[in-house]
């Protein structure tokens, strides 16, 4: 039998980690016949909560789990680790400017690159699921320069399946009849959902809506259905974001299937005008383990636009780190 892989998590007793442990235990993040061993990372004030968490990790017997320990220190947490979910980060509390968020953030992903640097396997993968993900991914990926750059990701993959669902309920199909629909740039309000390429049954989808759908309706749904779900629930997304993370993951490893693409902020290799090594939102498949930007696609005028914009809050963000000696 397979030995076990282990999958750190931090932020373990929060809402994302409670809907996620219990998938990844079930084997839905890597496969019905792989074994699973949990890390789980919290601050000391959340050890015991995710100690509940554990012990209904435990109620739950599950075939593949093959244990959990609970870490309060980066270094114990990401060592041996195969897959690293970096979900644990400080929000945004009333009256913080962007700057502190991301100098608080910054406290955190950098510790946490540094051992994922010193003890994480030698095939690991990361996924930041906390926010603001893009640019935590960049701190946490700039304080690990022996881990090759391509292992270090950020989730766009949550509002990707956002897209799908709006796109799905608009044109009256399953979510199965679409492809290659793409989230571009920041995982944020200047996201930019396309439809540019993309294909329903095998007809265009850009044809097939109109243009004031996409502008008015569509992309602001997308780009704002984090704070409709805020709203609404009175707390943030959270079994739709651990679905997400799982899907990203099982992507990863698993690939994607001929004639589509998912999405994705991983570093650029500067296509599309990206600049180079920012953590950006593309079009990508997986193939052997890798995620590789889908290179060529004709970009048109309005989706330039939109691309630049976003491309530019991340630009601002990785600067502001920068001026902060944070990456
Ligand atoms: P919670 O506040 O419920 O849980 C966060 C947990 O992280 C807490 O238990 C906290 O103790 C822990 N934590 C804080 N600092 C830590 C550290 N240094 N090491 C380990 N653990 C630490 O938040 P939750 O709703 O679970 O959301 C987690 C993150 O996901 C937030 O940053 C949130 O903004 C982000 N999201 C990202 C999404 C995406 O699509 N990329 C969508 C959903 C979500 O909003």
């Amino acid at each position: 039998t397979q030995a076990p892989v282990n999958v750190t998590v931090t932020g373990a007793a929060g809402q994302i980690g409670y809907a996620l442990l219990f998938r990844i235990a079930s084997g839905q993040l890597l496969g019905q016949d792989v074994p699973v061993k949990l890390r789980l990372l919290e601050i000391p004030q959340a050890v015991k909560a995710a100690e509940g968490t554990a012990m209904e990790l435990e109620d739950g017997a599950f075939p593949l789990l093959a244990g959990t320990d609970i870490f309060d220190d980066p270094k114990q947490a990401f060592e041996g680790t195969n897959i690293a979910l970096l979900v644990g980060a400080r929000p945004r509390s009333k009256g913080m400017e962007r700057g502190d968020l991301l100098e608080a953030n910054g406290g955190i992903f950098k510790p946490q690159g540094e051992a994922i640097n010193a003890g994480a396997a030698d095939d690991v993968k990361v996924l930041v699921v906390g926010n603001p993900a893009n640019t935590n991914a960049l701190i946490a990926r700039s304080h690990a320069p022996d881990v090759p750059a391509d292992r270090f990701t950020a989730m766009t993959r949550l509002d990707h399946n956002r897209a799908l669902a709006q796109l799905a309920k608009k044109l009256g199909v399953p979510v199965t009849e679409l492809k290659k629909v793409a989230i571009w740039g920041n995982h944020s309000a200047t996201q930019y959902p396309s439809v540019q390429h993309a294909e329903f049954g095998g007809k265009s989808i850009a044809e097939a809506v109109d243009q004031a759908w996409l502008e008015n309706d569509f992309i602001p749904t997308v780009a704002k259905r984090g704070a409709a779900i805020i709203e609404a629930r009175g707390l943030s997304s959270a079994a739709s974001a651990a679905s997400a993370a799982i899907d990203h993951v099982y992507t990863w490893v698993n690939g994607t299937p001929a004639g589509d693409w998912t999405s994705a902020a991983v570093v650029s290799d500067g296509s599309y005008g990206v600049p180079e090594g920012l953590i950006s939102s593309f079009p990508v498949t997986a193939k052997d383990g890798k995620y590789e930007i889908v290179q060529g696609l004709e970009i048109d005028e309005f989706s330039r636009t939109r691309i630049d914009a976003s491309v530019a809050e991340l630009v601002e963000e990785r600067d502001t780190v920068q001026k902060l000696g944070l990456i």
